[in-house]
């Protein structure tokens, strides 16, 4: 070995030209010229004083140099190379075996010769520390530490980014070496510095066959992971193998910049060309959080900063045969078909192609029902790292249902996911249509998708390039705005252009010179905040100065002094000067950060809506929902607790409330507690002919446990405004006090508050005061999410949520072309104070 010419690709000879290419500090060295003259000794001390002087303007100005204008920086990069003319032996996964240090020092050495046969390199070289080997023939994982001065930065960097120079300076011919390399490859280390963390710890792990590896952060569950660590798990399988790890819990602190965060590469060597995925926070338990890698090694890095600990992670780990080949021919009128291990994160680093054929005398078209393919930072214009291609146009990012159709009986379909990040993949299915009838029964979009016939002119939007809206005839629900769209009635006045022309906001607004208040009245704008309350709902008095006398509209805080802002409770500023407005704030906030993607369309995720509570009769199952607003409390709709068919449902003996539950099929799943009611306290003036003040508090026997998928909704003070036009979630299992059947699964649907005037002609004057009107935003069309006594949430400052209504009536839930009517909770405010001390 050792001669050039029968080097594999990427060994090249040494430059010598470059090694005398030494780092120039300082070009005043040689600019003094020394001058001939007198006897010896006075041109020694003569040549001794000058000495003196230079050495002293050197110092000066190398310390000038190094102080001011080059203080050195560290610097650390992560690097791999495979080692061509070696065996891979078992003990180099353990660090600490004689032959792991003893192949790791020939390692570092070579590349300590690489390092210093580089003008731009060696010179900063401080330190190189050989991490781990794997397979093939052995790849080395190694960092290396800098010390290099500004202005010598880029060349550093531009040095160690060239693969080629990087083994090309290198002369395997001088120093007789053992090593042949190729391969050197390094990267600019992230945040995460190698300089030492004050914890730090390090793990190797090999699969065993058949059986899968469980580790864990430092201390869990019983304490949390410490401050300031950096932990590493390198994860080993068989030479042809791949690996599945799946973090089972993972809770880490809530994701900010410099928050504790996980990653995951494809490699033993943290660099960011392999990185998977960056996890912090923490996930609802149907989150996917199993990952593959694309070959035999695997790294978990753990990074902390110094404050915030948290209970860490548990994950498993398995190998698996290396994956043959996906994609394939797919044949027949229609089949289903997914990207590799959906639904955990494919691997990257992987082409798939699917050739679909169906019968000659048809068409084919692939309808992706779950499409998940996003990588941080790329565009979804560009798709330029993995993405999906058909018919030369590619598809990435996050997507709702979409179809792409064919004009002819084949699709070529490919899949490509490069080097980095990788994301849960698409489900998809193909069909054969008739070119002449493309839905059968139903509407075609011109972009191919079907949708019901009933969605048509229906005011929504439901094929994404609106064609379904197009060309229609209003009805008499209908508004009919200036452009020709019809939209729902009740989304006139609302604050929202939903025409897009603004048309139905018109007639609504207020002239150049007044002020609109919230319950819509126009008021001269020389009227706000004069002190009087010229809308009459204090509005125009909502928002002046700091402190203000108490009036009925202005927030009042403990100490009965009054503030004008508007909605202060819990929004993250201190109002009050006795910071009453912040307190009790411990609601209204989800335990889990990043909800699950793969529960789709109006599927609720565990955790979604923790203040959610079930309330069932024995015998009967889920008869009405509620919402917990503190560890004793629940409010719900008066109305479910009235006598019907002989049975006295006021009785509280009756009911169990169901709390943590997301699946009326899993009343014994694991979270779920059930809690006996003590007593049920209806309004007083609750009418059941015209359901006016339709509310009702319980008591349960002993509180709850708050868990993270317990917790309790934030109660809105009475002055509290829910604007017109705002979106709002209700949440239900569908089943109403009436009867009828109901969903399973939690459901949930975006709704939006509607004009109160408008709602009320369109419900002939049906509307009292204590009554709040809304209409559905998504959702199918018969979607009937809420149930009675079951929650009405806006999301206000900071994700918190607060309960804006309670489901009433208007069908008990909200229906596409309906409103749906619910109990204002700022006017019933004051009761529920009353009898529950909140
Ligand atoms: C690693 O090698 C050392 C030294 O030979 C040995 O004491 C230790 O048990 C080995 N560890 C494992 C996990 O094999
Ligand atoms: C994630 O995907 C894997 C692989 O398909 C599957 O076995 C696992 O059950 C999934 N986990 C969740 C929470 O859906
Ligand atoms: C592919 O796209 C071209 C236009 O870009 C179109 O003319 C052709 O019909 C498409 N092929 C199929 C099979 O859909
Ligand atoms: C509600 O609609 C009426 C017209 O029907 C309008 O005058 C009023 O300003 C609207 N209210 C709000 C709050 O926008
Ligand atoms: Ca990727
Ligand atoms: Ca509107």
């Amino acid at each position: 070995m050792g001669g050039c010419v029968d080097l594999p690709l990427g060994l090249f000879e040494l430059d010598m030209n470059n090694l005398d290419e030494g780092v120039e500090f300082l070009p005043a060295m040689n600019s003094k010229k020394m001058e001939k003259r007198g006897p010896k000794r006075q041109v020694v001390v003569t040549i001794l004083i000058i000495v003196f002087l230079l050495v002293s303007l050197t110092t000066g100005l190398l310390f000038w140099h190094f102080k001011y204008r080059n203080t050195p920086i560290q610097k650390v990069f992560n690097g791999h190379l495979r080692v061509l003319n070696w065996e891979f032996l078992d003990a180099y996964e353990n660090s600490s075996s004689p032959e792991f240090s003893m192949l790791a020092k020939k390692v570092k050495s070579t590349v300590e010769e690489i390092y210093k046969n580089h003008a731009d390199i060696g010179p900063y070289h401080k330190e190189t520390v050989i991490t781990a080997f794997s397979e093939g023939s052995v790849i080395a994982y190694y960092w290396s530490e800098f010390l290099v001065p500004k202005y010598r930065e880029e060349s550093l960097d531009r040095a160690m980014a060239d693969k080629q120079s990087l083994v090309q300076r290198w002369n395997p011919r001088l120093r007789n070496p053992m090593l042949k390399v190729e391969s050197v490859i390094a990267f600019r280390e992230g945040q995460a510095g190698a300089a030492s963390p004050a914890n730090s710890c390090m793990f190797s792990l090999h699969a065993k066959e058949g059986e899968v590896t469980s580790f864990t952060t430092p201390g869990f569950p019983n304490s949390p992971y410490p401050n300031n660590a950096l932990c590493y798990w390198a994860l080993r399988a068989d030479a042809s193998s791949t690996i599945s790890l799946t973090f089972k819990t993972l809770e880490l602190e809530p994701c900010r910049d410099d928050s504790d965060y996980i990653k995951v590469y494809n490699s033993l060597s943290p660099v960011e060309p392999h990185a998977l995925v960056r996890l912090c926070g923490n996930y609802a338990p149907s989150y996917n959080l199993t990952f593959l890698s694309s070959q035999n090694v695997m790294l978990v890095t753990l990074v902390t900063n110094k404050e915030g600990r948290f209970p860490g992670f548990k994950a498993e780990f398995f190998q698996l045969p290396k994956m043959k080949a996906c994609g394939g021919s797919l044949k027949g009128d229609s089949g289903t078909f997914t990207t590799p291990y959906y639904p955990a994160h494919y691997p990257p680093d992987t082409d798939c192609v699917w050739n679909i054929e169906v019968s000659s005398i048809k068409n084919v078209k692939v309808r992706f029902n779950m499409f998940y393919v996003l990588e941080p930072g790329i565009p979804v214009s560009s798709c330029t790292k993995d993405y999906v291609q058909i018919n030369g146009t590619r598809y990435c990012g996050e997507h709702s249902q979409f179809v792409v159709a064919s004009t002819t009986n084949r699709i070529e379909l490919l899949f490509h996911s490069d080097q980095s990040y990788t994301d849960t993949g698409f489900s998809a299915e193909f069909l054969s249509y008739d070119s002449s009838d493309p839905c059968p029964g139903k509407f075609t979009c011109n972009t191919g998708r079907c949708i019901d016939r009933s969605m048509r002119c229906d005011g929504w939007l439901d094929c994404v390039d609106g064609s379904d809206e197009r060309s229609c005839t209003c009805t008499e629900q209908q508004f009919r705005c200036q452009n020709g769209w019809c939209k729902p009635k009740f989304w006139v006045c609302d604050n929202v252009n939903d025409c897009g022309d603004n048309s139905d906001e018109l007639q609504c607004s207020c002239a150049a010179d007044s002020f609109k208040c919230d319950n819509g009245k126009c008021v001269p704008s020389t009227q706000k905040c004069d002190g009087k309350d010229d809308c009459g709902d204090g509005s125009d008095e909502g928002s002046c100065l700091t402190t203000v006398p108490c009036k009925k509209y202005t927030y009042k805080c403990r100490s009965g002094h009054c503030i004008s802002k508007q909605n202060p409770e819990c929004d993250g500023e201190q109002d009050c000067e006795d910071h009453s407005d912040e307190d009790n704030c411990n609601c209204g906030l989800r335990s889990y950060v990043r909800k699950s993607r793969i529960v789709g369309g109006q599927n609720s995720d565990v955790g979604e809506w923790p203040w959610q509570v079930s309330l069932h009769v024995k015998g009967q199952g889920h008869i009405c929902g509620a919402s917990l607003v503190s560890a004793s409390w629940l409010v719900s709709a008066a109305h479910c607790f009235l006598p019907l068919q002989g049975i006295r449902y006021s009785d509280p003996s009756l009911w169990t409330a169901y709390l943590g539950l997301t699946n009326q099929g899993d009343l014994s799943g694991s979270g779920v507690q059930t809690h006996k009611i003590k007593r049920i306290i209806s309004h007083p003036f609750f009418n059941d002919y015209t359901y006016d003040y339709d509310i009702a508090v319980l008591e349960l026997q002993r509180p709850v446990t708050f868990t993270a998928v317990i917790q309790p909704i934030c109660l809105p003070d009475a002055t509290h405004n829910f604007p017109v036009g705002k979106d709002l979630w209700v949440t239900g299992w569908g089943a109403t006090a009436e009867g009828g059947t109901g969903a399973s699964i939690l459901q949930k649907a975006e709704i939006r508050l509607i004009n109160q005037t408008v709602c009320n002609q369109l419900l002939t004057d049906q509307l009292t005061p204590r009554m709040m009107c809304v209409g559905i935003l998504t959702g199918g069309v018969d979607a009937c999410q809420g149930d009675s006594g079951g929650p009405l949430v806006s999301v206000e400052a900071s994700s918190r949520m607060f309960l804006a209504g309670v489901v009433s009536w208007g069908d008990g839930c909200a229906q596409r072309n309906k409103p749906g009517v619910y109990s204002r909770l700022t006017s019933l405010r004051d009761w529920i104070q009353e009898h529950t001390g909140l």
